[in-house]
């Protein structure tokens, strides 16, 4: 074949194959084959124009520079449609409808228990109470003994507890707090102890195995029952509304004595009976008593001296009265459904 004929034939096959070529690196690969330094196609046909007898040389260099600058041209124009294509592609994959309602947020709240937590705090604060808090983990001593619960006694059959290695446990109770301070601390003390607590509880709609307390502790001289029951009158009126009533039902704990359970009537049905209150228009808020002497003396006071109450509830028995709930568990569940609702 002619050097004519070849330069002919590649300028067609370069027509054909050029304007196929749909990405940038199919691109780069057809300027090699023809461009190539070593083995282009169309290198290769002009190196060959030198051995061309002299007399065709004019002619065949003329169509030489010609097809080389319409191979050029066409490279030109393929490469600036596919980087159009792909501008295009891009505008229409990135498009942004700034029209669109944005992302919603939501924004977090306060969990139920917290808020009880909270309130309950609010009301022993405004009565001078400072708050504590201790370990979870306990040993025997804090968590039963000091509390006048010895070994083998049958009031250790409350609390159910969860052991851990020998003389620790997962506290039943906060009342551990408690002793902590006072074994630091003098009297005047008047303090709220609020905390998780384990107890091996069966799980059914009113006991979970974790749970939530606050308990409270005023020791001074001269301290009295009336004392109790004019602060706890105080604290129901304060959380549940100052039309509230209370009564005080004997009771048995043993680290108080004598011991009460502190009832309000019923704010849901304000004492006629209902769901609630079990249509006994009184419902049961907390637990409560005079310190008992064996645990004064066993953190060093004298009961002589010193006398105190103290008073413990349970902060989602609190929230299930607060919010008429009747399962327990969904306050341990953190379903958004059930939480959005308050
Ligand atoms: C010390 C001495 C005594 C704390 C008290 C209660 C009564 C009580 C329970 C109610 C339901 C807790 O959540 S619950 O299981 N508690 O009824 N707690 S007197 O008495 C103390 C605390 C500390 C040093």
């Amino acid at each position: 074949m002619s050097v004519l004929e070849q330069l002919n034939q590649l300028r067609s096959e370069a027509e054909g194959e050029i304007v196929k070529a749909s990405s940038q690196q199919e691109i780069d690969e057809l300027w090699v084959r023809f461009f190539g330094r070593k083995a282009g196609e169309l290198t290769t046909i002009l190196r060959g124009v030198k051995d061309v007898p002299a007399e065709e040389r004019p002619s065949v260099g003329k169509l030489a520079n010609e097809v080389k600058a319409q191979i050029e041209e066409l490279f030109k124009i393929q490469k600036e449609r596919i980087y159009q294509d792909s501008l295009n592609e891009r505008l229409a994959s990135e498009k942004i409808d700034v029209t669109l309602p944005g992302v919603w947020n939501k924004p977090g709240r306060i969990h139920l228990l917290n808020a009880t937590m909270r309130r309950i705090k609010e009301v022993f604060k405004g009565l001078g109470y400072s708050v504590v808090s201790g370990p979870e983990v306990e040993t025997d001593y804090y968590n039963f003994e000091a509390l006048n619960i010895p070994a083998n006694h049958p009031s250790r059959e409350m609390w159910d507890s969860f052991f851990l290695r020998e003389g620790l446990l997962m506290r039943s109770q906060t009342s551990s707090n408690q002793i902590h301070v006072m074994e630091k601390q003098d009297p005047p003390v008047r303090i709220i102890s609020p905390g998780k607590c384990y107890r091996r509880d069966s799980v059914d709609a009113t006991h979970f195995w974790e749970f939530h307390q606050i308990e409270g502790l005023l020791v001074d001289e001269k301290v009295t029952f009336s004392d109790l029951k004019g602060t706890l009158e105080l604290f129901a009126k304060g959380m549940f509304g100052s039309r509230r009533k209370t009564r005080f039902n004997p009771s048995y704990f043993p680290f108080t004595e004598p011991s009460a359970e502190v009832m309000v009537d019923c704010f849901v049905c304000e004492g006629k009976g209902c769901r609630v209150c079990k249509n006994s228009g009184w419902i049961e808020i907390m637990g409560s008593g005079m310190v008992h002497p064996h645990v004064l003396r066993n953190v060093g006071y004298d009961p002589e001296k010193y006398t105190g109450f103290a008073f413990g509830m349970g902060v989602e028995r609190v929230a299930m009265l607060t919010y008429a709930l009747d399962d327990i568990r969904v306050l341990f569940e953190n379903d958004q459904r059930f939480l959005d609702q308050f």
